[in-house]
């Protein structure tokens, strides 16, 4: 399939990825060996077997589970260079990794240690590739405002390696408005803001992201494809969605590949863009993503151009990056 081929040879960027949801059951296993932790799961297959959601807490919870074996500075760095390696074999030419820096600073790791074995990585990967990368630090939005806030008070001496702050977890129950101040303090202090919103949270949320928090981009978005006003707003506010098609497909927020709605988003002309979210968890990295929208939809070669280049405008690049890239 020529379409394949095409996008497999694309450069592309990958700007919704989460860092933690990059652990092959693999690598799980052999960082869980080296630091004597223990795994609920005794085999890498019945490891993979579990792997079977209905939606996106059914993942989550073997997501902070599968995460629980990182606790040194070479974990961090190891976890993050495979990645890299792997969507370098890709041509990703840029990414934009969210870490969960709560799901870590509760098991007793220290923010330090997280940021500075992530942090390496990506400078490797730069040395040795001229691969660029934005590191992006999530909150937990099950968890408090107040935790939110100790966060961003650790992350103040790494100001200088963090580029942007996001949302992510349980989105049902935890609107964007509970982060409201988080956001603004993050803001004042230089950072970007992006937020998960209609993953599987209604409309309403997607309209707090763009109208109260004031989000550069919005991560995932289906939903907003309920709300007519949204899509205009959305589109006259030249707003990015980081889209994630194998997700969607794992998570169940569409039912069938075939029913994906970014064709639909482009029609519409909203600026979607393909992503992995948590590849290791989701059947696949960024060709795959790819790939699977070529099997299952009759996406074309211009739409696919068209993401890639979506992809490029709506990174955090400076503006005369991307113009090299265009
Ligand atoms: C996530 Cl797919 C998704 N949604 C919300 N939070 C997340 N954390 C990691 N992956
Ligand atoms: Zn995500």
């Amino acid at each position: 399939n020529t379409l394949i081929e095409l996008s497999k040879a694309m450069p592309k960027t990958e700007l919704h990825l989460h860092i933690e949801g990059t652990f092959e059951p693999e690598q799980m296993f052999a960082i869980a060996q080296r630091n004597n932790v223990e795994l609920k799961y005794s085999t890498v297959e019945a490891l993979k077997a579990a792997y079977q959601f209905t939606n996106l807490q059914d993942f989550l919870d073997l997501y902070y589970q599968g995460m629980s074996v990182l606790l040194h500075e070479v974990d961090f760095y190891d976890l993050t260079m495979a990645y890299l390696e792997k969507v370098h074999s890709e041509n990703v030419v840029h990414v934009e990794i969210f870490f969960d820096p709560q799901g870590h600073l509760s098991r007793g790791v220290a923010f330090d240690v997280q940021i500075k074995g992530i942090h390496n990585a990506l400078q490797d990967a730069e040395k040795k590739w001229g691969m660029t990368s934005k590191l992006i630090m999530s909150f937990l939005r099950h968890l408090s405002e107040e935790s939110a806030f100790e966060t961003l008070e650790l992350a103040k001496p790494y100001l200088a390696w963090i580029d942007g702050v996001g949302l992510d977890s349980s989105e049902v129950g935890h609107p964007p408005e509970k982060f409201l101040r988080v956001f603004e303090s993050s803001k004042s202090l230089g950072l970007k803001v992006t937020a998960h919103a209609g993953e599987e949270g209604p409309p309403d949320y997607v309209w707090q992201a763009i109208d109260q928090v004031g989000v550069e981009r919005i991560d995932h978005g289906n939903r907003a494809l309920e709300d007519d006003k949204l899509i205009q707003t959305i589109k006259q506010r030249n707003l990015t969605l980081t889209v994630c098609p194998l997700s969607n497909l794992k998570l169940c927020v569409v039912n069938d590949m075939k029913d994906h709605p970014i064709k639909q988003m482009l029609a519409l002309g909203l600026h979607a863009t393909v992503n992995s979210d948590d590849p290791a968890y989701f059947g696949g990295y960024m060709n795959d993503n790819y790939t699977s929208l070529i099997r299952n939809t009759n996406i074309s070669k211009e739409e696919l151009f068209q993401l890639a280049k979506n992809g490029i405008t709506g990174s955090w690049m400076a503006e005369d990056t991307k113009a090299m890239h265009l």
